[in-house]
């Protein structure tokens, strides 16, 4: 058996968390890049060991394993839950099989790491929620995936709106904007399929954006009026395996049972205002998550096209010379990178993951409940199902189940 990834010399010595994750394509790749790099960079408590990787098709999985470092490769992801050798199980599998795996893991005594959206339905969530907390008893944590929060640039944003340097919120602009779905000869992945992913852009990029536009504001939504479309409902099979986001096609065809577009407006509790859109169809537009905040005070306005800036509006200041600033995150003493490059030498979306990993390893390390909970998962699915009902009723204001 090959010997699991792990760093060497004093690290060794430090108590291991073993890894076993289910999924090995974009997002497994994503987050096994996180936990082979964390403890590279990062100073940890405990060394993570990339012990064991599961996916269904055994040649397909062994080579991610080698490709990834993952010392073992299973089949079948009970097999992975009962290893004696994984201490905590990152889920990085379609939506449709979230709840299965997470309930398993935690039943099993593992830790639990899973992708967003945190499940397809917002009973699933309830119940993964539920055995979480149970769980957290025992003294077992469960996380859900939400990466955008370990950027630099939104850590920092994060921290200045709690120290008042925006003010009272007033606004939040967001968008989450691809263009994968452009072609409507673009095949139809797991990620069009409500079966598989419970919804479309919805899920898949507007819960991106809810938890990050709740996590900045420091606030929960407390209604939304939504607009959700499907383009092309019809769309050539895969052929095969997806490639990232796409795959070779093959004869054909199946229906889209997801939407490929929502637009919601919503109200903060606070009474601030706010905008969504998700989308797979901006032309152009690869991977541009925007978020502008306004407060009473100054502005904050972030777009993860590029990642490394963070614009500031310090609306106290004179009028004669205030305005936007770039703060270019890469200090030091800015979240994160204490560990990374000199000042300018910026980073990129994968070492969200690596972020991802270093906070909760030191969240199992210190037993603290980690964020973004699975509680933070539950709450997050039930805006996108309030958003699924008001598209529904043409836009009703639809409040948010609590
Ligand atoms: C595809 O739209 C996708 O890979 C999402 O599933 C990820 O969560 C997002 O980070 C990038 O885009």
């Amino acid at each position: 058996m090959a010997q699991p990834h792990t760093s060497e010399g004093a690290e060794s010595e430090k108590p291991p968390l073993r890894i076993g994750m289910v999924g090995y394509a974009f997002m497994g790749a994503a987050h096994s890049q996180g936990w082979r790099t964390v403890g590279r960079v990062f100073d940890l408590p405990r060394r993570p060991v990339l012990a064991a990787i599961c996916g269904r098709d055994a040649t397909a999985v062994r080579a991610a394993a080698d490709r990834h470092g993952w010392a073992a490769a299973e089949t079948e992801w009970r097999a992975l839950i009962a290893r004696d050798d994984v201490d905590l199980v990152d889920i990085c599998t379609p939506g449709d099989s979230h709840a299965e795996i997470a309930l398993a893991a935690l039943a099993a005594g593992k830790h639990v790491l899973c992708e967003k959206p945190l499940a397809n339905t917002v009973e699933e969530a309830e119940t993964m929620t539920a055995a979480a907390e149970a769980a957290y008893e025992r003294g077992q944590l469960a996380m859900v995936g939400f990466n955008y929060r370990r950027l630099p640039a939104t850590a920092l944003a994060r921290r200045m709106v709690a120290e008042g340097r925006i003010g009272t919120l007033r606004h939040v602009r967001v968008m989450y904007l691809q263009d994968w779905l452009v072609d409507p000869q673009a095949p139809l992945t797991w990620r069009l399929r409500k079966e598989l992913a419970g919804s479309g852009s919805l899920g898949d990029l507007g819960a991106h954006i809810v938890d990050l536009a709740q996590y900045l504001a420091g606030e929960q939504l407390a209604g939304v009026s939504a607009l959700t479309e499907t383009f092309v409902r019809e769309r050539p099979l895969p052929g095969g395996s997806a490639r990232g986001l796409s795959a070779v096609t093959a004869a054909g065809t199946g229906q889209v049972t997801v939407d490929d577009a929502a637009v919601f407006t919503a109200r903060f509790t606070s009474g601030a205002l706010a905008s969504f859109e998700a989308t797979r169809y901006a032309t152009g537009r690869k991977n541009a998550l925007r978020i502008e905040l306004n407060g009473e005070r100054g502005s904050l306005a972030f777009d993860l096209e590029r990642l490394n800036e963070l614009w500031y509006h310090d609306g106290t200041e004179p009028d004669a010379h205030a305005g936007f600033r770039r703060i270019l995150v890469t200090e030091p003493d800015h979240p994160y990178l204490e560990a990374w490059w000199p000042p300018g030498h910026g980073l990129g979306y994968e070492h969200s993951f690596v972020h991802q990993a270093r906070d909760l390893v030191h969240a199992v390390a210190e037993g603290r409940r980690p964020a973004p909970s699975f509680a933070d998962g539950l709450q997050v699915q039930r805006v996108l199902a309030a958003v699924e009902e008001s598209a529904q009723k043409n836009s009703v204001y639809t409040p948010i189940a609590v």
